[in-house]
């Protein structure tokens, strides 16, 4: 990726320390992903744009800027990539997923809060994110209190705009919403001096249905005995949608999934047929963040499905065009994004409908619960899911974990009593 320092230093990158998280990453990713057997060819795509995570796409989306066009930063599935994408943006997904940038995040908050939050914070103080560098402004959103705060001090590195995201699904809260996205468009209208029209929201609409589209078909195939690709592999696929050119995206995702289709016709799978199959329900996981996948995959068992918002939560849903004004356009986008069950809603039944429809749909043998350590609003809702899967007799298990490696061994010892007890 060496080939990237004229760019990193374009973005005023802290070049050194970047250096030390470059160096993480090959090692790391081999023992994870390229020791794989069996896996797809069309992985071929996604290990490109992982070994130069840090170069490919930033430079793309440099380029971009240096048309005159601006990068938005997002850190929530509720924010619509839609109006961004329609305003002639880029918008890129932020979250950070890496255990190196939490001290960094350490250094301006707590330390008792979720490692998501301060990993995002340590990308962007540190300097070592080229993504963050490239952005001209940040989406925040009032979910957890966690981030609610968060904004309030990455304020001081970065131009942030705040959504206020309703809490309750009620039809008040609803035109709420319907306000803040309008208000979002305006102001992504400011930043870029593009005017959003009619059509081009249509076509932006129908760019991320597309994308949505082809992860659903992927995860489709994913409900096959045996399954056609690992929970890893498209786990990495999931991530990568959060800020990969999403017309290249959704045409490799189509691609691998021409070859899984053919390999499901063959009777062809990563594991045999008779291994357990686990869905995982929770906290997102953010790149690089593979830890539980590759516990649960090292131990012979499948992951099948995520109920995450690096999983169904991201893709379930298009946006259904009701209308050619731009009233009935953002009316559209906001039904389709309402639908998201986050746990920072009150009260969230639907999630719990989701999952045990998602664990009936993928055959799992059982479900588990991953919290990131400190989120309470997953942490409590555990109590209802967990309720709602004893009733149903799917087994469970709750993981509570941050992004470090101290607690390795001890998860695995409790995931592997977990499997054979399936
Ligand atoms: S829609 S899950 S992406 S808020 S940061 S809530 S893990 S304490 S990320 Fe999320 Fe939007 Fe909801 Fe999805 Fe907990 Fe951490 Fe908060 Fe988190």
């Amino acid at each position: 990726m060496s080939d990237y320092k004229t760019l990193w230093e374009s973005l005023g990158m802290d070049l050194e320390k970047h250096d030390k998280l470059c160096a993480l990453l090959p090692g790391f990713y081999e023992e994870v992903y390229l020791s794989q057997e069996k896996r797809p060819q069309g992985m071929n795509y996604f290990n490109l744009v992982v070994s130069a995570i840090h170069g490919l796409r930033p430079q793309e989306l440099v380029n971009h800027k240096t048309q005159g066009e601006k990068v938005v930063g997002t850190f929530c599935v509720f924010v619509p990539d839609e109006l961004i994408f329609a305003a002639d943006a880029i918008g890129v997904g932020l979250c950070g997923g890496s255990q190196f940038w939490v001290p960094d995040g350490e250094k301006v908050l707590p330390k008792n809060i979720c490692p998501l939050i301060k990993s995002f914070m340590g990308a962007k103080i540190s300097k070592t994110c080229p993504f963050f560098q490239s952005c001209d402004l940040l989406i925040g959103e009032t979910t957890c209190d966690g981030k609610k705060k968060a904004w309030e001090i990455l304020k001081d590195y970065a131009d942030v705009h705040v959504i206020h995201l309703p809490q309750m699904k009620s039809e008040k809260e609803f035109s709420l919403f319907i306000k803040e996205l309008e208000i979002l468009k305006e102001k992504l209208e400011e930043i870029t001096g593009n005017k959003i029209t009619e059509d081009a929201l249509k076509s932006s609409i129908e760019l991320i249905n597309n994308k949505r589209r082809a992860l659903k078909r992927l995860y489709d195939l994913r409900k096959q005995n045996p399954v056609p690709i690992s929970g890893k592999d498209a786990l990495l696929i999931s991530q990568i949608s959060f800020y990969d050119d999403p017309a290249r995206f959704t045409q490799k995702v189509n691609e691998i999934c021409g070859e899984l289709e053919d390999r499901v016709k063959n009777g062809e799978g990563v594991f045999p047929s008779s291994s357990k199959r686990i869905m995982i329900t929770g906290t997102p996981m953010a790149i690089p963040n593979w830890k539980l996948h590759h516990i649960i995959e090292s131990l012979n068992a499948a992951v099948v499905v995520e109920e995450t918002c690096t999983g169904t939560r991201y893709f379930e849903n298009e946006v259904k065009i009701k209308g050619e004004s731009m009233n009935e356009l953002i009316n559209s986008i906001a039904e389709r994004y309402f639908k998201i069950n986050c746990a920072c809603f009150t009260p969230n039944k639907d999630r719990i409908h989701d999952i045990i429809r998602l664990a009936k749909e993928y055959k799992v043998d059982g479900v588990i619960y991953y919290n990131l350590q400190f989120c309470q609003t997953y942490a409590i809702e555990y109590y209802n899911v967990k309720k709602a899967l004893e009733k149903e007799g799917i087994p469970n298990l709750l993981i509570e974990t941050d992004y470090s490696e101290s607690d390795t061994e001890q998860l695995r010892t409790r995931i592997e009593a977990f499997i054979e007890m399936l």
